[in-house]
């Protein structure tokens, strides 16, 4: 009996220590520290977001006063909440995350790990229909996975639908000796009405595409909710964002009087380059520095625009309370913007032109060769000339490309070759 007493106070002890600090992986990563197992649960539900006051004080006439009905503000969510938890680890932690599905009847479900390579593991990549059964509603999965290449990462239902609804979250693999990622800002939309469901019927349809996206949200907060403010340590802070839509809405980012030096690129470490304006991909991921190029500003606004699909969109404005100065170094490369489009314009890079601090080692012969064949869209202002960006694949050229899911029909309806040699 003693015995048990014991094992209850630990137990309890246990859980108002895991409450009081957090979950134990999110500790300072050091090169001597043991790889540990990183528990998640994930409960998937739909859920009223930002209504919370409203629902429990009973003030429907002052709410929708706000803006603030119910029906228009459903979006489906991790533990009630959406974005959901951020899994944050040290490189070679184990990541376990029991996932729930508690959605309507009907919403199949499985979730993606997005950037994360799963050697090893490629049936926890959570595509449903691919790697896995899709979860039906009741039913639960555990995904088991080591957080094996460092960097900004996030993770979102594979069903489009659901991704737009809400269900993503950040996952942050930092390493040893390197600046942990602090401020992280996931750059997303939302919809006045759930996609997923009627829309959604097919599993993962684009048919979602056709609807028109309401707003940009920063951290899961539109323009006229709070959103979050940083102060940021300009010499030593790291910007970390994340483009989480799941429709074809590349983000524009700019900051009043400041610049931006890229260091790693969606996971990979790259030699720096400046930019005063990033377009950020849907998927896509930077790391930044953020630098002072013009007059001081006390409170200064992140600016976020839409592009393509959400080019219609206001802006987003966040607050950066700059505190130190950390002016732009004279030699170093400096853009106008980092975008995907590669013009001859010398005062734009494009992504294609980042280079990794570690390339992968691509020398070596391979057992098997595969060619996948696929589509692509032109990337306009680059002709037969420019050649560095040009590539050649079955005696046909391809020129850069990005999906764009407005484009879909220039994709590909070909079965990929395949060549054993
Ligand atoms: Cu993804």
């Amino acid at each position: 009996m003693v015995g048990e007493g014991m094992q209850i106070f630990s137990v309890l002890f246990l859980t108002y220590f895991l409450c009081a600090v957090g979950n134990p992986c999110e500790r300072k990563c050091g090169v001597d520290l043991q790889p540990m197992t990183c528990h998640h649960k994930f409960t998937l539900h739909a859920t009223t977001i930002n209504c919370d006051h409203c629902q429990r004080k009973n003030r429907t006439a002052q709410c929708l006063n706000q803006k603030c009905d119910f029906a228009s503000k459903l979006a489906l969510s991790v533990n009630g909440k959406t974005p959901g938890p951020t899994i944050q680890v040290c490189l070679g932690d184990r990541i376990i995350v029991d996932v729930e599905n508690r959605l309507p009847s009907s919403f199949e479900t499985s979730i993606h790990w997005h950037g994360i390579l799963q050697k090893g593991t490629p049936y926890y990549d959570g595509v449903s229909r691919v790697t896995q059964c899709p979860l039906t509603t009741g039913t639960s999965f555990s995904y088991s996975f080591v957080a094996d290449n460092p960097g900004t990462h996030f993770y979102h239902a594979d069903s489009v639908t659901q991704h737009a609804d809400g269900i993503y979250g950040a996952i942050i693999v930092n390493e040893a000796g390197k600046r942990a990622r602090e401020n992280v800002i996931l750059l997303g939309t939302r919809n006045d009405a759930l996609v997923s469901g009627a829309y959604g019927a097919l599993h993962g349809a684009l048919v979602g595409q056709n609807k028109p996206v309401a707003k940009l949200i920063l951290n899961g907060k539109a323009n006229n909710e709070n959103v979050d403010e940083f102060e940021a340590k300009l010499s030593e802070t790291l910007f970390s964002f994340v483009n989480v839509a799941a429709y074809d809405c590349p983000f524009e980012i700019a900051m009043e009087s400041h610049s931006f030096k890229v260091v790693n690129a969606q996971g990979s470490e790259i030699l720096p380059v400046f930019a005063e304006k990033i377009v950020i991909y849907p998927g896509g991921r930077y790391d930044v520095e953020i630098y002072q190029i013009g007059e001081k500003c006390e409170k200064c606004v992140l600016k976020v625009s839409g592009l393509h699909k959400c080019s219609q969109l206001e802006q987003i404005k966040t607050v950066i309370r700059p505190v130190g100065d950390q002016n732009i170094a004279t030699n170093e490369i400096k853009a106008k913007s980092l975008s995907a489009n590669c013009s001859k314009d010398p005062s734009n890079l494009c992504n294609a032109q980042l280079e990794g601090v570690n390339p992968p080692d691509i020398t070596f012969t391979p057992d098997l060769t595969f060619f996948l064949t696929f589509g692509h869209m032109r990337v306009p202002k680059v002709s037969n000339e420019d050649v560095e960006f040009r590539f050649v694949l079955n005696d046909i050229e391809y020129y850069p490309t990005f999906l764009d899911s407005s484009e879909l029909k220039y994709f590909s309806r070909k079965w990929p070759e395949i060549l054993i040699q």
